[in-house]
């Protein structure tokens, strides 16, 4: 198979999140199958959602893939678990959320997966960093990502944060 281009959402909650961040790139570039071809800056956010729990830390990824659909959900879904579990135990909630958010410019409708990724568009967590790494990346139906982006200011401000470089990735935090 040809690869195809997709941008993944990266999401952490944790004490350390950006470092949920950075492993979850790490383990990204050592798969066989994904090749890790860039990433926005890091972004910390407020919780949307339920306010009693921490600030998020959220980014997005691009991947070249020769994995169909479900196979790069199955890939994604292994790897929070990888650096789920541990985490589950102490502190009772998810830690590290790894969603599919475009898959070249298909539209999936699957129990298992729905591309675009349903809530992207409302949340500016997710467009403001896919807009950065995409400026002028757009919706399977043609919607520019930039006007999106437009329709999401009255949202938190996002605060840039310090992010890693390839050579972070591959050296422990
Ligand atoms: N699934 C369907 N479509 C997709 C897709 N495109 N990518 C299915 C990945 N998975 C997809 O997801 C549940 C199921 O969705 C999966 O088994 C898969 O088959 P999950 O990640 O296990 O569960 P979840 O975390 O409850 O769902 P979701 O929708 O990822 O959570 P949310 O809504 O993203 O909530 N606030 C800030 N600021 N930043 C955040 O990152 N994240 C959440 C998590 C809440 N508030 C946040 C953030
Ligand atoms: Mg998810």
């Amino acid at each position: 198979m040809t690869p195809v281009t997709c941008y993944l959402g990266l999401g952490a909650n944790l004490d350390q999140p950006a470092d949920q961040l950075r492993q979850a790139l790490s383990a990204l570039e050592q798969c066989r199958d994904i090749q890790l071809t860039g990433w926005s800056s890091f972004y910390r956010s407020k919780p949307v959602g339920p306010q009693d729990q921490p600030d998020y830390v959220n980014a997005v990824a691009r991947i070249d893939t020769t994995l169909a659909p479900l196979a790069l959900l199955d890939q994604l879904q292994a790897i929070e678990q990888q650096q789920g579990r541990v985490r589950l135990r102490r502190w009772g909630e998810r830690t590290l959320d790894l969603d599919i958010l475009l898959y070249a410019d298909q539209c999936i409708d699957l129990p298992r997966l729905s591309v675009p990724h349903i809530e992207m568009c409302n949340r500016l967590f997710v467009i403001q960093p896919l807009v950065e790494l995409a400026p002028d990346g757009r919706l399977p139906n043609g919607t520019a990502l930039s006007s999106i982006l437009e329709t999401l200011t009255e949202q938190d401000q996002l605060v840039i944060m310090t992010t890693p470089s390839r050579a972070d990735l591959l050296s422990p935090p």
